[in-house]
């Protein structure tokens, strides 16, 4: 990495701490990935970016602001991307995925929260993470009480804005939530000093769109047998695609699509098992549950999760002669997302049957994070549902320390063999 020091200070970032953080991504990456046999060329890029993650990606938001650009953190999925591209902003995804945040988290939060959202403002308020330092405005849901409530506390130290959720998809919810997205336009404008136009939100939409059939394109390419990436590169592509520029990784997902299209034609079968993952997010760098199934001789191919098919799947339509046209098409896209702290959410168990099918799974992990309710109370649901489609299910709860790993290889390994 380059000597991005001087850089640092200036963002006020705590930099003897940033030292400690930097110490032990590298080892941890080279342990979880550079391990791994045979991997596509293309994983170079992601590599690259990963080695560069509070370096030149960081320069890239630095001159940006500098030209008058503005930088907002995000935390879901619901938050409309082509909203804050259209207006000449660039959104990062924010979730914390590190346990080295959790201890910061733990001084103002209590203990028996979801680590994510503990890491998220450890992140914060430690002033160790460069992509928050970045920012001008947080955009906070009212998704699952912890992080409602969290946004209250991120609020003192960078301002936030609250996207209020509907909590039902009833036509009348919908409807509010098609204003809420409005009300968004109207921040952000202030904000960036831009106007929503026609032409900057369709330009927009057509760009992410192709960022999400990218994706799409990976995860056709892993219903495969054998899939041709692992489960643990895969997931490395989702939570880059949280805040890597849209148009080069779109472009690099691409390449490395045709790279894998090339190597299916030469695979050669094997027995491991196909492990689908559903459940709460993993953000970068929560490699956990991945490296213990893929260490065991499994491969993971497909997470219904926000780092994974709850990303990408369905594109915004770009049909439509007025701008309100565009945003009620944005609003019915990420309607179309299916979160546990909806009710009630079935669509969530029939997309989990369907991929389980569609990527030919031979069992399914349900991940919930720790202290996570939603998720963990929809496991009942999820439960029923696989059952009667005999589809093999384990849960596993679990936060972002090791201390667990032992005990959750031995639960896997147990799982793959009876399935
Ligand atoms: S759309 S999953 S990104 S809210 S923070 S709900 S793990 S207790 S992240 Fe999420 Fe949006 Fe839904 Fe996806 Fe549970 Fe933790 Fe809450 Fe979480």
């Amino acid at each position: 990495m380059g000597d991005y020091r001087k850089m640092w200070e200036s963002l006020g970032m705590d930099l003897e701490k940033h030292d400690a953080l930097c110490a032990v991504l590298p080892e941890l990456y080279g342990a979880t990935y550079l391990t791994q046999d045979n991997r596509p060329d293309g994983m170079n890029y992601f590599n690259f970016v990963i080695s560069e993650v509070h370096g030149l990606r960081i320069e890239e938001l630095s001159r940006h602001r500098e030209n008058g650009g503005k930088v907002l953190g995000t935390f879901c999925v619901y938050v409309p991307d082509e909203i804050i591209n259209a207006l000449g902003a660039i959104g990062v995804g924010l979730c914390g995925g590190s346990q080295f945040w959790i201890e910061d988290g733990e001084k103002i939060l209590p203990r028996n929260l979801c680590p994510l959202i503990k890491a998220l403002v450890g992140a914060k308020i430690s002033a160790t993470c460069p992509y928050f330092q970045s920012c001008d405005l947080l955009v906070g849901e009212t998704t699952c009480d912890g992080k409602k409530k969290a946004w209250e506390i991120l609020n003192d130290y960078t301002p936030v804005h609250v996207m209020d959720m509907p909590q039902m998809k009833r036509s009348k919810d919908i409807e509010k939530w098609e204003e809420e997205v409005k009300y968004f336009i109207e921040k952000l404008e202030e904000l960036t000093g831009n106007k929503l136009t026609y032409e900057n939100l369709l330009n927009s939409i057509k760009l992410i769109n192709k960022k999400r059939r990218a994706l799409k394109r990976l995860y056709d390419l892993r219903k495969y047998t054998p899939s041709p990436i692992s489960g643990l590169d895969a997931l490395l592509i989702s939570q880059i695609a949280f805040y890597d520029d849209i148009e080069r990784f779109t472009e690099n997902v691409n390449k490395l699509c045709d790279e894998l299209e090339e190597r299916i034609k030469n695979l050669k079968p094997n027995n491991k098992k196909r492990v689908m993952v559903t459940g709460t997010p993993m953000a970068i760098p929560n490699w956990k549950l991945h490296y213990i199934v893929e260490n065991l001789d499994a491969q993971i191919v497909v997470e219904e999760t926000c780092t994974g098919t709850r990303y990408f799947e369905r594109e915004v339509s770009e049909e439509g002669e007025t701008i309100d046209d565009l945003i009620s098409n944005i609003a019915d896209r990420y309607m179309g997302i299916n979160c546990a702290c909806f009710t009630p959410n079935t669509g969530r168990v029939e997309d989990i049957i369907k991929y389980a099918k569609e990527y030919k799974a031979d069992g399914v992990i349900y991940y919930n994070l720790s202290f996570c309710q939603p998720y963990s109370v929809e496991y009942k649901k999820v439960e029923e549902a696989l059952k009667k489609e005999n589809i093999p299910l384990i849960l596993i709860e679990t936060d972002y320390s090791t201390e667990d790993s032992g005990q959750i290889k031995t639960r896997v390994e147990a799982f793959l063999e009876m399935i």
